[in-house]
């Protein structure tokens, strides 16, 4: 079994859940910020089985876009707003993802 963590974007996180679901995958969505731009986006944990890896892959790359963001200040946690000059702009997405074997897996 597998754990997949993916960071999407908001915006395409309610369709790649609902995606997810109707094709049977069990979802948990975590609300949680980039390091880099300290956005807000979206993490999904998916526990699903070796051989459907390729299905979530499959939804992830059809419905998570690949965006330009642009970004003016960059943020210093804990240390307030820093201007480093120019705006930036970075690519960000569609998904990125992690899959982890899982020991164990139990509904008690
Ligand atoms: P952020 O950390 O806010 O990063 C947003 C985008 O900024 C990244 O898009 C990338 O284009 C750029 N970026 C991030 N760190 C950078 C750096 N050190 N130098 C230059 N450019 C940088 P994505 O690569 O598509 O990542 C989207 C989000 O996925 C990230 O948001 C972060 O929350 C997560 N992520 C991506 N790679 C990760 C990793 N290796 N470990 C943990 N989280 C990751």
């Amino acid at each position: 079994m597998k754990l997949i963590l993916a960071i999407i974007n908001n915006d395409d996180s309610i369709n790649a859940s609902a995606e997810l679901n109707s094709a049977g995958f069990f979802v948990t969505r975590l609300s949680t910020t980039g390091g880099f731009l300290m956005v807000g986006n979206t993490t999904l944990l998916i526990g699903t089985e070796d051989q459907d890896i390729d299905k979530v892959k499959d939804i992830l790359k059809k419905t998570c876009a690949t965006r330009k963001h642009v970004a003016s200040t960059r943020n210093s946690l804990g240390r307030g707003l820093k201007n480093d000059g120019l705006p930036e702009e970075v690519t960000v997405g569609g998904a990125t993802m992690f899959v982890l074997t899982v020991d164990e897996m139990a509904k008690l």
